[in-house]
């Protein structure tokens, strides 16, 4: 009896992991998209967190505004397919794939218009992916 309640007791316990785990990494994922909206945030005296996202061909947002002398962690992710993200001038380049997040950070000195493209490609939008950072 000891060893059928063990047995049991085991099984169950599996079951439990395996349930778990799976809708573990479900929630995790809702959890990261829903606590990083796309858009520009700032977070301390000149710095500054922008999350984009790109999605069927397109970044989201296309334009990111921040005022000069400003330190912006760029954190990027797919929605669809792997895609890049460069920033020219800058040393900025993300690998993007969905499900979580790359990150580089660039201290903007100079005002301007910074473009940046998706340097992975990723089928026939990939030409039009782009968008601009803009300090000002
Ligand atoms: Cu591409």
């Amino acid at each position: 009896m000891g060893a059928a309640f063990l047995a049991a007791a085991l099984l169950l316990g599996a079951c439990d992991g395996r349930g778990s785990h799976s809708s573990a990494g479900a929630s995790d994922r809702a959890e990261a998209s829903e606590e990083a909206p796309a858009g520009v945030h700032e977070f301390g005296p000149d710095r500054y967190e922008a999350v984009v996202y790109a999605h069927e061909g397109e970044y989201q947002p296309s334009e990111i505004r921040i005022p000069v002398g400003a330190e912006v962690t760029f954190r990027a992710s797919a929605r669809d397919l792997p895609h890049g993200f460069l920033i020219e001038g800058t040393d900025v380049e993300l690998d993007l794939f969905s499900g979580r997040f790359d990150e580089g950070t660039y201290t903007f000195d100079e005002p301007g218009e910074y473009r940046f493209i998706c340097h992975v490609y990723c089928g026939p939008a990939h030409d039009m992916m782009s968008g601009v950072v803009v300090v000002e």
